[in-house]
């Protein structure tokens, strides 16, 4: 037991109390020590300290979090705010670093993942290795236990987080499941992933990561684990979140269930008895939360999710998280109720990279008065200030965040802790489009719903570092996090769906189509109404019209939708704008899904053939009817 006598060496040196080293015994598990020892020796903190699952443990997270300044408290009871790095409105560690995010794999692998950063492995842990010697100097390291899933499930893998963040830390309090009584039932098994992170040296108060350049987040598959530092936003810092995505899917992809970029979400029709189940994926910051959030619908899940095939022949699906990190621009009384009213009561809640006047949260889109001065990510800002570049710095950033846990929301759904997790019975996917999709579309089948996946195209938000608005394909809204070769994916979904006796039905959601002058042409809540158009499909409960690109609503039955859910009229312009085929639009999106796809290697044939066939029935259709059409001309 070398791993334990050099731990018996830390204590000497007192970086790690006899208490905390009991909590380290009781686990029975030298895998455990072996990582502990290694990535101490590396980074060097002053300090160890193992939290378990105790109340108090938790607490002193998430008051040190306070005291050592990553995080300050609200005005309101359980509110606080933590600032990300900001040098320039171009050089900040407010999103994800996708340049900077690589995955590191052998020789002969390089070259097989067009879309995907990769980086020989030997290179990526000797490069990163050295970035992190010495990272935690000065530090605390927290050593952390967590199960992404419910406690007690077959879904649920066990993963271990070392970190010298509070932030990181008490994020993950609310975003994921305890999981230190978990590992001791791993039998000292290496059967968990394993995320390091260190914000590095800091700057300033509050205190950020001071070497962004040096910031470098490496996801080593073949080591089931995820190196990460220099960095303190979520989606780069904390190993259960996209991180363990990446490993999540390399894993699923091996064996034969999904991980997947979902929200799962219960659908409750109005006059109906039954609760239907939905999964989506969207790409960043295009209305994913504020779905799963809909008013008088039920939330598992906001973000990521693993998909089994279950004994009754559906497929079943488990929340890996059990909080939300959810974007907070737009997040209003009108648009996003649920969400707001959460805000907006006292109860633990991490605010990121808004404004705070007088101990009060502000965000972009918030549907208050805009402040005129306050405190954010750029230290004392009043309107009008300019960065170094003299760009102009908004008070709040556009991928602000709120950080809470589900179980406290009044619209939690009874399963989120399900071991067994809920039936899937459908499945959307969104993107960001704003001239060829139309609202919601239904899917032929399975096949074709994994091609409607494949094909999301979406515009680039502020939830990834760079250009905003650029048009890019987002196969399931999973590309930032792919980890395996794209046709391999798409293959092993094909395969999946057809393994299941009720293969989900699918959907695509487009929420940002706009007219000529570029006004968006739906409300923001209207997407409740093509959810629950969906959730009535898949009951058969109505019919649905044919196009050559999948089945889309009736009039009729959007507008009694509309009236029902939103008290709204809605006329049969809106719907003849709104659910138009766009012949020569889609022809073109064909053309740019075949100039992406052709570059994957090992495509499923089954996608060409439907790529085939939709090309076909468009020209056909094109000819006949001309470039657009109104779906009153094919009912
Ligand atoms: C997303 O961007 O898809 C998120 C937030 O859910 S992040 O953690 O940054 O990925
Ligand atoms: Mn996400």
């Amino acid at each position: 037991m070398d791993n334990i006598k050099t731990f018996k060496k830390h204590l000497e040196k007192k970086i790690i109390t006899k208490v905390d080293l009991e909590k380290l015994y009781a686990l029975n598990n030298n895998h455990i020590f072996r990582i502990i020892n290694e990535f101490v020796d590396l980074c060097k903190p002053s300090k160890v300290t193992i939290i378990s699952d105790s109340k108090e443990d938790i607490e002193y997270v998430r008051r040190k979090a306070i005291k050592i300044g990553e995080e300050s408290e609200l005005a309101l009871e359980g509110h606080t705010v933590h600032y990300d790095g900001f040098f320039t409105i171009s050089n900040h560690d407010q999103a994800r670093d996708k340049e900077n995010t690589q995955v590191l794999v052998s020789k002969e692998q390089q070259g097989i993942y067009p879309w995907i950063n990769t980086m020989e492995r030997e290179k990526g842990l000797k490069e990163i290795f050295e970035i992190m010697d010495g990272a935690m100097k000065g530090h605390e390291c927290l050593v952390r236990f967590f199960s992404l899933g419910p406690k007690n499930s077959e879904f649920s893998i066990l993963a271990l987080q070392l970190t010298d963040s509070f932030y990181v830390g008490h994020s993950e309090d609310l975003l994921y499941r305890e999981g230190y009584e978990e590992f001791k039932r791993l039998n000292g098994s290496d059967n968990f992933f394993y995320f390091i992170h260190s914000s590095g040296e800091l700057m300033g108060d509050p205190p950020v990561t001071k070497n962004l350049e040096k910031r470098r987040i490496y996801v080593d598959l073949k080591g089931g684990r995820v190196l990460s530092v220099n960095n303190q936003y979520a989606g780069n810092s904390l190993g259960l979140k996209k991180l363990a995505l990446r490993l999540g899917i390399f894993k699923a992809n091996n064996e034969d269930w999904l991980t997947e970029h979902y929200f799962i979400m219960g659908l409750h029709p109005k006059g109906k008895d039954r609760i239907t189940y939905a999964c989506g994926a969207y790409p960043s910051a295009c209305g994913k939360t504020s779905t799963a959030m809909l008013p008088g619908q039920t939330i598992v899940g906001d973000d990521i999710a693993y998909i089994r095939k279950w004994d009754d022949g559906y497929c079943h699906g488990v929340n890996i998280e059990h909080g939300i990190f959810g974007i907070i621009k737009d997040v209003n009384l009108n648009d996003d109720p649920e969400i707001f009213k959460a805000l907006t009561t006292p109860r633990e809640t991490i605010f990121s990279n808004v404004l705070i006047k007088n101990g009060t949260p502000y965000w972009l889109g918030d549907g208050r008065v805009p402040q005129e001065e306050g405190f954010n990510f750029s230290g004392e800002w009043y309107k009008g200030k300019k960065d170094e570049n003299g760009v102009e710095i908004p008070f709040a950033h556009p991928n602000a965040r709120y950080t809470i846990r589900i179980s406290e929301l009044l619209n939690a759904d009874p399963m989120l802790n399900e071991p067994n997790g809920v039936p899937v019975h459908l499945i959307f996917y969104g993107g960001r489009d704003s001239d060829n999709m139309p609202p919601v579309l239904e899917s032929f089948d399975w096949e074709h719903g994994v091609f409607l996946g494949a094909s999301i195209e979406s515009e680039t938000t502020s939830a990834t570092i760079g250009q905003e608005g650029v048009r890019k394909m987002q196969p399931m809204a999973n590309l930032d996090f792919l980890v395996v070769p794209l046709g391999k994916y798409l293959e092993n979904h094909q395969r999946f769906g057809q393994s299941l006796d009720f293969p989900p039905k699918v959907f695509a959601t487009n929420y940002f189509l706009k007219s000529k002058d570029g006004e968006y042409l739906n409300g923001i809540l209207d997407k409740l109404v093509w959810v629950m158009w969906a959730e009535l499909r898949v009951h058969s409960d109505v019919n649905a019209i044919e196009t050559p690109i999948g089945y889309i609503p009736k009039y009729k039955d959007l507008e009694l939708l509309f009236k029902r859910y939103l008290d709204k009229n809605y006329t049969k312009d809106d719907y003849v704008e709104q659910f138009s085929i766009r012949v020569k639009k889609l022809i073109e999106k064909l053309d740019r899904v075949e100039e992406m796809y052709r570059k994957e290697k090992n495509m499923p044939k089954f996608f060409w053939d439907i790529l085939n066939e939709q090309r076909e029935k468009l020209n056909n259709i094109g000819k006949e009817k001309g470039e657009i059409i109104s779906p009153l001309d094919l009912s």
